[in-house]
């Protein structure tokens, strides 16, 4: 069996922490474990369509998940989010909001150079130019986690790699 659990995933845009989330959902679903992902994509697009990206909208935009995220742990799923989450505040904040023996994060540690580099949205030049304002990394900050559970350097690990350690850390809490 397993714990319900939220898994947040906190790294710069384009960090990787999709692909991480996505490949770590299909793999418990195939070990039978009912899953649930909160993201950008469902949750900026509805309940938080109201919100931006200045600091009070980012606080914002992460209490509402983190409270969504608490209601589907209640339901006995695991949660995977996957989120900027560029404070430490609002990181003990979510902590506090779903139980710390429910909250496991993962920092995604992408150098800003290489996501940069990356770029595969066109939002770090559009960042560069001034064309966004606030952009996380460029005219907005990133706070590096201080203690995550887990983190992830994907210059040196696959997705597999890091899904199979983040499985290995679940194992362990059983
Ligand atoms: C950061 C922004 C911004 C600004 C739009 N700053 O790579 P993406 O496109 O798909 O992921 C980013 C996403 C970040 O939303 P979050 O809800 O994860 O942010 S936070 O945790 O800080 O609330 C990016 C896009 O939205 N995006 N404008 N100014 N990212």
């Amino acid at each position: 069996g397993h714990m319900p659990c939220l898994i947040w995933f906190t790294g710069l845009s384009g960090s990787g922490k999709s692909t991480i989330a996505d490949l770590l959902e299909r793999t418990l679903h195939k070990q039978g474990i009912h899953t649930y992902s909160l993201d950008g994509d469902n949750l900026r697009r509805g309940l938080n369509q109201d919100l931006k990206f200045t600091k009070a909208d980012r606080f914002e935009n992460l209490r509402r998940t983190a409270e969504v995220g608490k209601l589907f742990i209640d339901a006995g799923l695991v949660v995977i989010a996957a989120f900027i989450t560029p404070y430490t505040k609002i990181r003990a904040d979510i902590k506090t909001i779903v139980g710390e023996e429910n909250y496991i994060e993962v920092f995604v540690n992408t150098p800003l150079e290489v996501c940069e580099q990356r770029d595969v949205k066109g939002l770090y030049k559009k960042a560069r130019s001034g064309a966004i304002k606030n952009f996380t990394g460029i005219s907005a900050p990133f706070e590096t986690p201080v203690d995550p559970t887990i983190e992830i350097r994907t210059t040196e690990e696959t997705p597999e790699a890091a899904v199979a350690k983040i499985l290995t850390y679940l194992e362990s809490r059983l």
